[in-house]
């Protein structure tokens, strides 16, 4: 058994060190809001695997290569030849801010099908991590998503989405019509606090009263990540709150994926809540402190590296 399967779009990552109009050197690496949390959670120990389509081109090589380096399973993941591995390229602009563009459209990872979803799940999982990324790529995508959560529910997986809105994929309109319908089907919802009300029956109010009509709508619990200001865990049993570690921001991009693939580890070691929320803190802590979707992410031995007092050198 597989402690979490996921399915979503990597694509290759290029990061420039200035604007990218004026040229320059670039690094090359791999993205995927899934892939990160799949990423994540293997360096903390855990099985997990991951659903996509690559290019049969070298940016596609390189996303199974690095995913297979990192002990992600990749057994289920489709290589289709017409097609080729979208790119993500991130320019940062000023201080923290970075602009992301795409060029994903017609790709290889836009094509994830239930068939591929199918695959997948020969392997049992014990959760599902899915986001809301992967429905905005196209109608086979969309229907990727639906087969995975009808497939989780048949099989008593649970299911963890993170709403992850992505505005230059659609707006804000399609999102939550779409995700209002899929979030009252999962266990775990995760959104930052200003997408919640994407995916929420009852969107207006205050957070309470969001998280409460998704609490009614039979979502087990809702995490709510604030970056620099901390998260919150919601349940039946009420709400847990955690400041956000400090560190210095090298990158911010892929911080809620590493939130994520903490919480879902602690989850399925099946921690108190509140060292569930610390552990997906720290996690995003991790992440940020490093350049790169998912360079940063801590292995289980590093977890408690963020408890050294600042300046220290571990010798
Ligand atoms: O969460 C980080 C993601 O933004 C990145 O890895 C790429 O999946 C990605 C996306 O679609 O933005």
């Amino acid at each position: 058994m597989t402690d979490v399967l996921t399915i979503g779009e990597t694509m290759a990552s290029m990061r420039a060190s200035g604007p990218l109009r004026l040229g320059g050197p670039m690094s090359l690496s791999v993205a995927g809001a899934e892939s990160n949390v799949a990423i994540g959670l293997a360096r903390l120990g855990h099985t997990v695997s991951w659903v996509g389509v690559v290019g049969a081109d070298e940016l596609g090589a390189l996303v199974l290569r690095t995913l297979r380096a990192e002990g992600v399973g990749i057994d289920s993941a489709r290589v289709d030849p017409d097609r080729p591995t979208g790119v993500m390229v991130v320019e940062r602009r000023v201080d923290d801010l970075t602009r992301v563009i795409y060029h994903r459209s017609g790709s290889a990872g836009s094509t994830v099908s239930p068939d591929d979803v199918a695959a997948g799940f020969r392997e049992p999982p014990s959760w599902v991590h899915l986001t809301g990324i992967t429905p905005a790529l196209g109608d086979q995508a969309r229907a990727a998503v639906d087969a995975a959560v009808a497939e989780a529910r048949r099989g008593g997986a649970r299911v963890c989405l993170d709403v992850n809105f992505r505005g230059r994929l659609w707006s804000p309109a399609s999102a939550a019509a779409y995700l209002r319908g899929l979030a009252s089907q999962v266990d775990l919802l995760v959104a930052s606090d200003d997408e919640l009300h994407l995916a929420t029956p009852e969107a207006g109010g205050s957070e309470e009263a969001m998280v409460s009509s998704l609490l009614a709508a039979g979502v087990a619990e809702v995490a709510v990540k604030r970056g620099a200001r901390g998260a919150s865990l919601y349940s039946e049993a009420g709400r847990i709150d955690c400041p956000a570690r400090t560190v210095r921001v090298a990158d911010t991009v892929g911080a809620g994926d590493a939130f994520v693939s903490g919480l879902l580890s602690a989850t399925i070691e099946r921690r108190p809540t509140a060292a569930r929320l610390e552990r997906a803190v720290a996690c995003g802590a991790f992440a940020v402190a490093v350049a790169g979707d998912w360079e940063g992410l801590p292995t289980r031995a590093e977890l408690a590296l963020l408890d050294l007092e600042s300046g220290a050198a571990q010798r």
